[in-house]
């Protein structure tokens, strides 16, 4: 070997362990790290990381570490972070097509759920869009059901009750039914029940598992209101310097993301309903006067919600139900 050859494959050998374009997206995530929306985003990221050959290295901050839930968004649109996952319908009051999903009794399986999504996504990319954000894929959380730290039968007993809410569909299911809401993220509820500042909710048992309510709370009533989604958004300015090469990749592993969510998701549920019960907590449907009183309630917040979501959001609820 000459001395030039030695040299540049040299050269060569840097450059194909350090690829010039190799760049690391940190991917703020508002639930703890043992959460499947976390865990499902942990495998997205290597996945991405793998099938763009280390161009892009995804790493994932779970648990609000990065930016909390409800600053998450932002974070994406203005390029704090390239990417990220966030509650959509935290986001109600910027766009009513944001609450789609939380909307009480519209969709309360996860087949009805999936309809629902699949009639909503165009109209949600567009408004996305205009907020300079590229949907990569969503996940539903399991069926929402409400948690106190006492038995209750009817609206009435929920009368003066401190409620944790996540968004506005949640603060307004809390007003209807003379609770006082307060809201606070995933990550902070163990505290909020340990000292009181809130004593019920309506969430997921998945939440309630991985935040271990059972040390303050006693009830889970399955009432499965809605099934909210989790969507993993990417700026749109850095979508758009991403290489088609590496847009298929991604788009490819955000595909799978979102099956594999939706079948842990499933999974998860009656996973974690079984582990409030081995908490200690009494888990089970909703009695019948309290599901008519709820249901009265959800359809107060679904004519309010068609009135705020106009047109766009009765075209969802049509082209959902004619599916
Ligand atoms: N868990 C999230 C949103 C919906 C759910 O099941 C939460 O409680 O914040």
């Amino acid at each position: 070997m000459t001395r030039m050859t030695g040299l540049l494959a040299a050269t060569a050998l840097t450059a194909a362990s350090a690829p010039a374009l190799a760049e690391t997206w940190d991917m703020p995530l508002a639930y703890a790290a043992t959460n499947f929306h976390s865990e499902n985003a942990a495998k997205f990221a290597e996945c991405v990381t793998s099938g763009t050959g280390g161009e892009i290295e995804i790493t994932t901050h779970p648990g609000g570490s990065l930016f909390k839930g409800a600053d998450i968004k932002r974070a994406i649109q203005t390029g704090q972070v390239p990417i990220g996952e966030r509650l959509l319908s935290g986001h109600q009051n910027e766009n009513a097509l944001f609450g789609f999903d939380s909307v009480p009794f519209l969709a309360t399986s996860f087949d009805a759920s999936t309809k629902l999504y699949e009639a909503a996504k165009p109209k949600i990319e567009e408004v996305l869009a205009e907020q300079n954000l590229t949907l990569l894929y969503a996940v539903p959380w399991p069926p929402q059901g409400l948690y106190f730290k006492k038995e209750v039968n009817s609206v009435a007993d929920m009368a003066g009750v401190k409620f944790r809410s996540y968004n506005n569909a949640t603060a307004r299911l809390a007003e209807l039914t003379g609770m006082l809401p307060v809201t606070i993220e995933a990550a902070e509820i163990s505290q909020a029940f340990a000292t009181g500042v809130a004593e019920s909710m309506i969430s997921s048992g998945a939440t309630g598992y991985d935040r271990k309510v059972w040390e303050s709370l006693t009830h889970f009533y399955e009432v499965d209101a809605w099934l909210p989604y989790n969507y993993v958004m990417v700026n749109s300015d850095v979508w758009g310097g991403v290489s088609d090469a590496n847009k298929t990749a991604i788009t490819d592993c955000a595909a799978t993301a979102q099956a594999d969510g939706l079948a842990a998701s499933k999974e998860y549920t009656q996973f974690t309903l079984d582990g409030l019960k081995e908490g200690g907590m009494t888990v089970g449907p909703a009695g019948e006067a309290l599901v008519t009183e709820l249901q009265g309630i959800g359809e107060t917040m679904t004519a309010e919600w068609l009135d705020a979501a106009g047109e766009t959001g009765a075209a969802i609820v049509d082209g959902f139900k004619g599916n």
